[in-house]
This record gives structure tokens, sequence and C-alpha cells, in this order.
């Protein structure tokens, strides 16, 4: 597989910096979810064939297919106590490097892995680094039983907290609700602008019927940065 656009020669720099950067034998790495992930899990397999000697725990089933397909043995964090480093993307990240994630709808396995990981790197290409997190609609997973329910009571969260009738649709795959991994489903937030992520972040798993919510603060250690020139940078 190819990049074929200037953002994918971005993603590919930045998940290829990150094993250069980052993995080493023995490792017991979390293995990212969406395209620049998927990058690193790409490049992983080809160093896994030359003799890299690693394992990785898939933060959804597409990353497990693509680690089966390329040949990076897999663990669960059933056989493993903690993982060394998780390698993930995110939707937005800002310079602290609070994120935005769930825009695949893997956000809660991904936040298990990082939370059960002692260090977490993000790999984004460069679109993705902003000032203020909110452009990007804020993922929030919700058990379906509840669904409407919980949705009126992150509103009344939000419209309490100052943001002003947020459009808070059902994520949906044509006609029908997207559903997780964990069968569960999203809500994404229109917020615009975020401007305390880490008390928001703090709030919104407390209503009853959510189950995760997409702003992960205080998780990554490191970002890093790919370019679509080929050059990429790290920031901590
Ligand atoms: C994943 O990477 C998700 O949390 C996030 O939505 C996605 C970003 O996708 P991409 O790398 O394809 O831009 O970690």
């Amino acid at each position: 597989m190819e990049p074929r656009t200037s953002q994918d020669v971005a993603k590919v720099v930045s998940g290829t910096a990150a094993i250069d950067a980052y993995v080493s034998d023995g490792m017991r790495l979390g293995l990212g979810s969406g395209t620049t992930s998927h990058w690193f899990v790409r490049k992983l397999g080809e160093a896994v064939s030359d003799g890299l000697d690693v394992v990785g725990v898939p933060t959804s089933t597409s990353t497990k297919d693509l680690a089966l397909e390329v040949g990076v043995p897999l663990t669960t964090l059933a056989d493993v106590e903690r993982l060394d480093l998780t390698i993930d993307g995110a939707d937005e990240i800002d310079h602290d490097g609070a994120m935005i994630k769930g825009g695949g709808a893997c956000l809660l396995w991904e936040r298990i892995v990082a939370d059960a990981s002692d260090r977490m790197v993000a790999v984004v290409d460069e679109s993705k680094v902003v000032d203020t997190l909110g452009a990007f609609p804020l993922p929030i997973e919700v058990v379906p039983f509840s669904w409407e329910s919980t949705r009126r009571s992150v509103a009344r969260l939000l419209d309490k907290l100052g943001y002003r009738d947020p459009e808070l649709p059902l994520r949906t795959r044509g006609d029908e609700p997207v559903v997780t991994d964990s069968g569960n489903y999203i809500i994404d937030a229109h917020l615009q602008k975020i401007l305390d992520p880490v008390a928001l972040d703090g709030q919104l798993n407390w209503i009853p019927g959510v189950v995760e919510n997409g702003l992960f603060t205080g998780i990554a250690d490191e970002m890093v940065i790919g370019f679509s020139s080929g050059e990429h940078e790290i920031r901590d």
C-alpha cells in the first residue's frame, strides 16, 4: 500500500519515525487505530520480519486484523500486566498534548490501552496540531439502551458549561447507528472551541450512560508530527 496524498505522506513519515525513535527489542506495545497508526503497524511488521522482537495489543478489531496481516505478534491485557509504549493517532492535538480522539469510533479501547501503558506517543500529520481543540466534533461513546436520555444529560451539562445549543447527532452510517467494538453508540458533540478540555474530560464520564469521551488529556507524553515534506518533528 503506497501513500496517495500529501497527508498520507505525512502520516507515513510520522508512523515510521515513531518506530525509529521509540521502539526497541522486547517491547510490549499498544497498537493504535486510524490510518496514521496503521502506517506505524505496517512498518512495524517490516521490522518484525527483519527480526524485531515485540508483541502488541490492538486498540480495535481493524488494527488487530492489520497486525495479523503484517505479522506483528499479538497479546492481550489479560496476558501482560503493563505495556511499555502505546503509539496512537489523534483527530486533533493541542500544544499541551491534549487530544480529541474517536473519529474512528475506537476511543474506548484506545483509552484503556493507553492507560495500561507506561508511555503514550501520538503520531499525527501536521494538520492535526491545533491551538484550541473543538473544531473536530467530540466523540462521546454511550450505551445504546439509554442513548436519547444520555444525550439530553450531555446537553444539560454542556449548557451549564456555557456551550450554546451544540449539535449532538448520533453517529450513523446510512440509516443505522455506528456500533463500536464494544457494542456502543457514538454521539458527536460539535463544540467548535473547547476552552477547558481537562474540566470537560473530567465531567462527561460521570453522566450515566456515557462510557467514554474522546478528550484524552494528560495522556500523550510526546507527539511525532509528520510533514508532507518528508520531515518530522518530535515534541514533548
Ligand atoms: C485514532 O486515530 C483515533 O482516535 C482517531 O480518530 C484516529 C485519527 O485517524 P487518522 O490517523 O486516520 O487521521 O487513534
